[in-house]
Order: C-alpha cells, then structure tokens, then sequence
C-alpha cells in the first residue's frame, strides 16, 4: 500500500508492508525516490492507540457520535441566530487533508455565510502566498524539487532544511556531492546545520533580509546583469529599482552587520550562475516584513531573468504536510475559493457552482485578530481541526484564556489531550494518519494520496465527514451529501476549471471526473493539470506570461527593515523554531521514546558568551523572560549563535513541560499585508534558575506533576521519565503525589542524595533519584525495571544505584535511526574513525537518513581540538 507521509512539506511518498505494517519509502514517488528521513522512518511508532481521542466528549464525559455532532450543530445554529454567522469561526490546518480543508471552507464560507476559517498557515505560508500573488497574479510555487538537481547553485534563506525538509535537503546533499562545483550559500543568523556544507554563510542581522535582496537588485541592476529579454514581461521595474538605490553595498553590510566582502559574494555568485534556485522558508515569512521579504527575493529573480527554466526560481518550501492543499481550497480567510477572492464576480461565480446564495462576500478574520475577536467576545463559538493555537500562537496564554472564556469550543482531534484539547468543550475523534485517506500537496505543487491501511482508533471519524454531519444538521443536506472523499475531490477539482479559462493557475479540471477507482488508483502528479496540461506541469512561466492581467509579473519595492526590539530591560533576541526530530506541538513525535533522544527537554540554545555573562553553563536551569511571560528550560551552549541571540524550540507543551511554551514569550507583531506573525523576534533576558535538587522520577504512566520549580517529561521504553528542580525537601514532594503513600519504599540516602524505589505486590511503581545536581543515571537501564522487573535483592540494590554494575550509558542519541549515542561515537573517534564515512562504517551512524552527519562533523572537529 503506498501512501504519503503526514509530516513536512516535502511529501514523501511512503511504502507500507503487510502484515507488520513496516513502513519504508516509496521508490517511485518523486519527491523522495525511496528516501525518508527519521521521523518518517518512525512512523509506524505513531500508529499505537495510546494517548488517541477514542469517542466524543461533552465537558469531559464520553457521549454518542450522534449527541455530539447534535450538540455541536445546535450550539452554532442558536449562536448564528442571535449574533448572526460572523459569530461563528472556524481555525483549520495544514494538515488537514484537502477533502477536510475544502468541506470545511464550503461550510464556512459557501453556507454559514461568513469568512470565518483561519488556519495555522497564517503562521506558516501567508507571506509567501502574499508574495507570490504580488508577483506573479497567483499563488503559485514555479518550481520543483528536480531543479535542485539541476541547480548550479542553491541559496537557503532562512530555512534549515537540513532539519526541516530533511529528504529535500539529502537531494541537496547528494547534487553537492555528485558535482563538487555547484554553490550553497545559506543566509541565517544562526550556524545551523544546513551551514554543514556551504560555501558562504551570511549570518546576517534578523529582520534584514530584505535589505540583502534589495541590495542584490541594486546591485544586478548596475552591473549589467540584468536580462533584457526580461523586461517586456516586468512592470513596476523603474519605481522598484529607484527604491533600491538607497541600498548600495556599504548602507547593506550596516544594515545585515555583514561584512562587504561577504555580501559581494554572494551578489557576484547570483548574477554569475545561470541557474540559480532559491529556497526559503520561516525565517522569511515569519516576520514583521514578511511579505516584503517574499517579493525582494522574487524580484531577483525576475529581473535576472533566473525563472521558468530547470534550475532556477524563486522556491518558498512550504512547511506542513498539506499548507498547499489549503492554499488551493481557498482555507485562509482572505481567499474564498479555488484561486478566487471576494470580487463580486467571482463571488457570483462560486454561489452559482455551490448552489448557494449565502457566499461570504468578504474577507474574515485572520488568526491573530480571530482569537482577540474570541478574546472580546464577539466570535462566541469557534470549530478548531487539526492545529494546536494554545501552543502555536503568539501570545499563547491570551489564546487559552480566550479558548477558556469563549462559549462553544469544539475540537476535532486525534490526541485525548493536548493544550487546546484541553479547553474545549466538544471534544470530536479525528481519524488520524494511517486511517484517514484523501490528497495532500507538497512544496513542488504535487498533490499525492494518503491511504488509509488500519482501521480507525475506537469512534474516529474522517475530518469531512465530521463537518458534512453538521452541515447536515444545520440543513445543508445536498450540497454535503458525499460518501466518500473522491466525490468532493472530483467536485473541488471541477470548481478549479470552473469559467477558469486559463486564469486561475490552480486547475486540475482534468480530474473533475474522477472515479473512486481512479481516485484510489491516482498517481503523483502536479498542478495545473487540465486540456493543455493533461500529465501535469513540473515548472510554470515557461513562457514568461504571468496571472495579473496584463500578463506581466510585479517587481515590489522593498521593505525598510524593522528596527530590532531589545531594550536595557529585554536585551537578548529570541529565535525560535525547529529541532531534527520533533513535530511542532509533539503530539504524535513526543510519544515516541526514538525521537525523543536527540534533544530530551526544553533548552535554550545561546552564546558562549552571553552564557559566560549570566553565570550559566551548558546544562544548567535557566529561565527566559519576555515582556509577556516566562520560559523555563536547560542551557545548551552554541558558538553558531551571535551574541545576544538565543534560540528556543518550539515544541513543548504543557503536556511536557512546566513551563516551555516558547509562544507564551512572543507577542502578536504581524506583518501588515499577510497577517502572518512574526515568531522570530521577541525580546528577552535570561536568568539562571538555581533550585535546592534536581532529580529523576520514572513512573509507568502520564501524571501531572505537583507544583515544582521544573520538571519535563519524556518518554522511555517501558516507563515515563520527568527530569525534575524543586527548592523544598526532594522527598517531602515526592510524597504529595498520589498513590505514593500506598507503596512500599526502599531508600537509600548518602549527603544530599536520595535514592528511592516504590513498589507494589512486587512491581516497580516509582524511582526516584535526587541530589543538589542533576545526578547521572542510566535512564534505559531505569526503565527497563518496569517492564523487566528485577527479581533479587542484588538487582532491586542494583536499581536503587541508578546504572547497571557493568557498562555505561550511551549518552545524547545522535543517530536516531540507529539509536547510536554520543558514548560510543566519542570512543570510535579516540579509536581513530575520522571522518562521517569512518564512522558509519562502524557504527552504522548516518547511514539511512543522514541528518546526523552534521552532528558527527561537530564531534568530530571538537574531539580533535580536545586532543
Ligand atoms: N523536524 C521538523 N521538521 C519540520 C517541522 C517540524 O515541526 N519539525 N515543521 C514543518 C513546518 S510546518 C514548517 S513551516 C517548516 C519550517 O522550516 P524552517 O523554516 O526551515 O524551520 P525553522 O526552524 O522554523 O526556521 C528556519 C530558520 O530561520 C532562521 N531565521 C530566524 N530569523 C531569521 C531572519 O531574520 N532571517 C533569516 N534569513 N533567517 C532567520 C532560524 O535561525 C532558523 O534556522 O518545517 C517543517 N518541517
Ligand atoms: N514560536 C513559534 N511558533 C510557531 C512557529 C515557530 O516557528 N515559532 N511555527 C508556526 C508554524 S509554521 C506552524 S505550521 C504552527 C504549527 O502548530 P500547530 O498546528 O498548532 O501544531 P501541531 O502540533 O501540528 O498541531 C496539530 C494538532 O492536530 C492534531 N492532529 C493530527 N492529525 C490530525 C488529523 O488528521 N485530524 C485532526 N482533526 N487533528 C489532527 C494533532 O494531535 C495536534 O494536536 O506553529 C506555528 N507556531
Ligand atoms: S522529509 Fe518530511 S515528508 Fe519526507 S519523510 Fe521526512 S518528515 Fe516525512
Ligand atoms: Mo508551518
């Protein structure tokens, strides 16, 4: 059964084997011919029904499917009746599939009559569709992932694909290797390691990249590279070049704080190369300029003529596994439908294809303003599918307090909690990957299949399916009478080719007739795919004829960028994002104890320096302090940042953490034409957390902790691990945890060290180890006890130690795909393996995905500055 990862945005095509549903990649699948990286290859690990949303809930109390959908219909019918439909909203996701995304916008939009329906692409890819419908008239990504291939050189602004696109990013590897010659340039203020084989990193100042392209244009402009066979295809070119001029090479290298040696590089490197791909991603979009900062790297291209050929364009990678199959169904507020806005022609022309005469005839709220119109009361019922906003918005903590104050919430979801989860008031089981089966769109266009090849976890219902009952309910019984998803594919494709005659670039008219049989059977392809397209179409402006209607693409003139924000009170600046292997609110990769081994709690990652001046080292407490909140996680050290930045993940949830949901730190600051806020950039400053002890707990199930100054949870094979800082005495708070008192201790105590097992009837419930430091303890070796519980007095003495008698730790996981540790990839570099290669051969680390091999470099060159 081939199938399509339910992760990034590269879409990778998936190989599941019967009968042990092994999962591998898809040989044929174009994205990743086979590849996959360590989350993907962790799939079938997601696939147990622990922690899964089984059946509805109302308040908490488990009810019929029938009741709930009843309950849900009702509720937004009575508030529709008395505050009218802008009363209603709905915040979806990329990774709803594009049958959900679509019904769920039909609903909304078509029905309900209001334009309600945000999602989490308004923090992902907002900025990039803004950009691009400046541009180029349309939504549309020209490129694809073979002009990787076929680059003579790739520039990664903002994006760390090494971690986050991390099969795109192999392709990149494997071309660099393959033709030694072809150029990398990464522009990111951090040493990432997408930095791992560049030839020029332009660690530039946040928030200037527009400065560097504007520069570039100025730049290409004055120095004859620029393509005249170009121009008659380009408007806006005078006005934007005169805008540039002011940003001449010494105003940028101010502006970025690079040096102008560097930057002419770069710039000389651009106009060089003929086929010059640029990739981008949230460093780009998620920013105050953000839209702005799309169309200075479009402008280059365009005015270079580097565009419509193989090898070159201006590439946005698109985050989520299906941000573009929202972008197509028109799931962003601002979009009706299909490529098409609010004109009064074009809302004509979807009420005539829906057979309603309810259509929204504007724009609806966007994200930020929706949860502060929740916040205020005015939206007094709000449907949230697929996203997490009480962790992935700013200002997090007015999200929840707005979810909390808001009358109807419901959530469609496939976990039974999770922070929003947790302030809903209807809770709908969503049926998840592996279940669930409909189309998804990748970065390059590419609209693939998930399959579904297990049943679904206890009553979990297809998202559409959720939505069409109550549509449904509320009377709209015709218009969301499908069966099945091909039907509202074949009914969404054929609203692509409606009186589209070639000007909407979004059109599969070719599949608007599209049997369940061909659905099932449906290959890979790329859009557009209609009469002149029948087989897809892998790079669009071939022609150089672009979607605005005089055919000509837009150059824009660039942003000023936005003065950075520190203060004498906040003096540090927060970066956030991505780790290796993490997926955003860790739902589904937080539960898998193999992905949870690269980084196993919050951190900070900052400065040497900065470290130095705060009295911190690596791994100690610390706790990061915005204007708005607080932030409390360890201290890892790393010379790739500047001074006074940090970096923060932006995984953890108060379903790991005390107190590690970095978006409770970042304000609501969005970019004026996309809406998209900008999550990279808040202020802060930095305070060491000194508690009385630290420790380890190890339970076998999920508590929530008591009132401790830090704890954080992860997963073990066998048991769940919190690492623990408290100020009062270590064993006084053990104590107040419940069922401790019903279990039968043994101790051991030595100083400030305390050691505790807690049986029952002969089975391990608890250990515990606690000390004034972090005390060092085998944490495998821990929990396996509770699974393999040890039977003599020698092994239970043993356990109380914390580390088998024999043998050692691992250390931090590098390779996940292997479960290789740092332990034993130190000893096979003092044992003389010198290079990745050396070590894969012996280790087997690096050999599958190889998004460790960054990693093992890193090892590498500090174990030899050591020795
Ligand atoms: N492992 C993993 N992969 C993922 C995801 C995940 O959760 N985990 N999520 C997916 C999703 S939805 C998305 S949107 C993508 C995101 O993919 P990326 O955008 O590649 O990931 P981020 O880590 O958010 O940010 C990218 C980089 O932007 C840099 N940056 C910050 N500020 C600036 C700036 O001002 N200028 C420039 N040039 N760079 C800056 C950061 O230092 C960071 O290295 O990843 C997708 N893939
Ligand atoms: N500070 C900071 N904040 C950020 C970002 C950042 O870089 N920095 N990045 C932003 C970006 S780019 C993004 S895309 C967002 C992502 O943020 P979210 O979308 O909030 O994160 P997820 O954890 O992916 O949330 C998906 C939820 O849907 C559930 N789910 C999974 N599959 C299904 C399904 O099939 N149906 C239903 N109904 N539910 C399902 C999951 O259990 C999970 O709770 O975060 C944004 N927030
Ligand atoms: S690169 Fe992205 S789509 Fe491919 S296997 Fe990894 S997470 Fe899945
Ligand atoms: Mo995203």
């Amino acid at each position: 059964m081939k199938t399509t990862c339910p992760y990034c945005g590269v879409g990778c095509g998936v190989e599941i084997k019967a009968p042990d549903q092994l999962v591998s990649g898809d040989l044929q699948h174009p994205a990743n011919f086979g590849r996959l990286c360590v989350k993907g290859s962790a799939l079938g690990e997601t696939l147990s029904h622990e922690g899964r949303l089984l059946w509805p809930q109302i308040h908490g109390e488990r009810v019929s499917m029938d009741e709930a959908l009843d309950h849900v219909a009702q509720g937004l019918r009575d508030i529709i009746d008395k505050h009218g439909p802008q009363a209603v909203a709905f915040y979806g996701s990329g990774q709803l599939l594009t049958e959900d995304y679509y019904t769920a916008n039909k609903l909304m939009k078509g029905f309900i009559g209001a334009a309600n329906i945000d999602t989490n692409s308004r923090l992902c890819m907002a900025s990039a569709v803004v950009g691009y419908k400046r541009a180029f008239g349309a939504d549309a990504v020209p490129c694809c992932y073979e002009d990787i291939e076929q680059a003579d050189m790739v520039v990664l602004v903002g994006s760390n694909a090494a971690w986050a696109h991390p099969v795109a990013w192999q392709r990149l590897v494997q071309a660099k290797t393959d033709r030694p010659e072809m150029q990398l340039v990464v522009i990111d203020p951090r040493r990432t390691a997408s930095c791992d084989i560049a030839d020029l990193h332009l660690a530039l100042q946040p928030g200037s990249d527009s400065a560097l392209f504007a520069g570039l244009l100025n730049w290409l402009n004055e120095n004859e590279a620029v393509d005249e066979t170009m121009l008659p295809h380009l408007a806006n070119v005078e006005t934007t070049l005169e805008a540039c001029k002011a940003w001449d090479l010494a105003t940028v290298a101010v502006a970025c704080q690079l040096s102008e040696h560097a930057i002419l590089s770069f710039w000389q490197r651009f106009a060089a190369q003929p086929r010059v791909l640029t990739l981008w991603c949230m460093g780009i979009n998620q920013s105050q300029t953000g839209s702005d900062n799309n169309n200075a790297i479009i402008n280059a291209h365009l005015l270079s003529g580097k565009i419509g050929y193989a090898g070159a364009g201006p590439f946005s990678l698109t985050g989520q596994p299906n941000a573009m199959g929202g972008r197509e169904v028109g799931g962003l507020a601002n979009q009706l439908a299909a490529h098409m806005g609010f004109s009064a022609v074009e809302v004509d022309r979807v009420s005539r294809f829906w057979n309603s005469p309810h259509v929204a005839r504007q724009p609806g709220l966007t994200a930020v303003n929706l949860f502060n119109a929740i916040n205020r009361g005015e939206v007094k019922a709000v449907w949230i599918m697929g996203t997490n906003p009480a962790v992935s918005m700013p200002e997090g903590n007015r999200v929840a307090q707005a979810l909390a104050r808001c009358e109807l919430v419901v959530v469609s979801e496939v976990s039974a909690r999770s922070d929003t989860a947790d302030l809903a008031d209807v809770l709908l089981p969503a049926q998840g990957w592996g279940e669930k089966n409909g189309t998804v769109t990748n970065s390059e266009r590419r609209i693939s299949r998930q399959r579904s090849f297990i049943a679904p976890a206890g009553e979990a219902k297809p998202d559409w399916w959720l939505l069409a009952q109550v549509a449904q309910r509320l009377g709209y019984t015709e218009a969301f009478a499908w069966q099945h998803p091909s039907e509202i594919f074949a009914e969404h494709a054929a609203l692509s080719g409606f009186e589209n005659h070639g000007r909407r670039a979004f059109d599969i008219s070719a599949l608007a007739h599209i049997t369940r049989e061909q659905y099932d059977q449906l290959a890979p392809v790329q859009w557009p795919l209609n009469d002149r397209a029948p087989t897809g179409t892998a790079r669009l402006f071939a022609d150089r004829r672009f979607f605005h209607v005089d055919g000509k693409a837009r150059l824009l003139p660039p942003a000023i960028p936005v003065k950075t924000l520190t203060s004498s009170h906040y003096p540090l600046l927060m970066n956030t994002g991505r780790i290796r292997d993490q997926w955003h609110t860790m739902t589904r990769t937080g539960n898998v104890p193999r992905l949870m081994q690269h980084y196993d709690e919050p951190f900070v990652a900052l400065h040497p320096h900065d470290a130095a001046a705060h009295g911190l080292s690596q791994g100690d407490l610390t706790r990061v302090q915005s204007a708005l909140g607080w932030w409390s996680g360890r201290v890892v050290i790393d010379s790739g940042l500047m001074r006074g930045q940090l970096f923060i993940p932006m995984h953890w949830t108060r379903q790991f953490s005390a107190q590690a949901n970095v978006d409770g730190l970042v304000a609501a600051h969005c970019c004026p034409d996309s809406g998209q806020p900008a999550l990279k950039q808040t202020a802060v400053r930095l305070q060491p957390l000194r508690p009385a002890w630290q420790g380890w707990l190890f339970l076998p199930e999920v508590i929530t902790p008591q009132p401790v100054l830090y704890w954080s949870r992860a997963p073990q094979q066998g048991a769940q691990r919190y690492v623990l800082a408290g100020e009062a005495q270590a064993a006084d708070w053990l104590m107040q945890l419940p069922t401790m008192q019903e279990l039968q201790w043994q101790q051991a105590r030595a100083g400030q060290q305390l050691h505790m097992l807690g049986w029952r009837n002969g089975r391990l419930m608890c250990a515990f180890y606690a000390a004034p430091w972090l005390p060092e303890i085998d944490h495998g070796f821990v929990a396996r006890a509770f699974t393999e519980t040890p039977s003599s007095p020698q092994q239970r003495h043993v356990l109380l130690g914390g580390r088998p008698a024999l043998g050692e730790s691992q250390g931090r996981t590098i390779c996940s795909c292997f479960g290789v540790g740092e332990v034993a990839i130190r000893r096979a570099i003092e044992q003389g393996c010198d290079s990745p290669a050396a070590l894969g051969a012996a280790l087997k680390c690096g050999t599958n995905c190889g998004s460790c091999i960054p990693e093992l470099k890193n090892l590498l060159a500090t174990l030899r500055v050591a020795q």
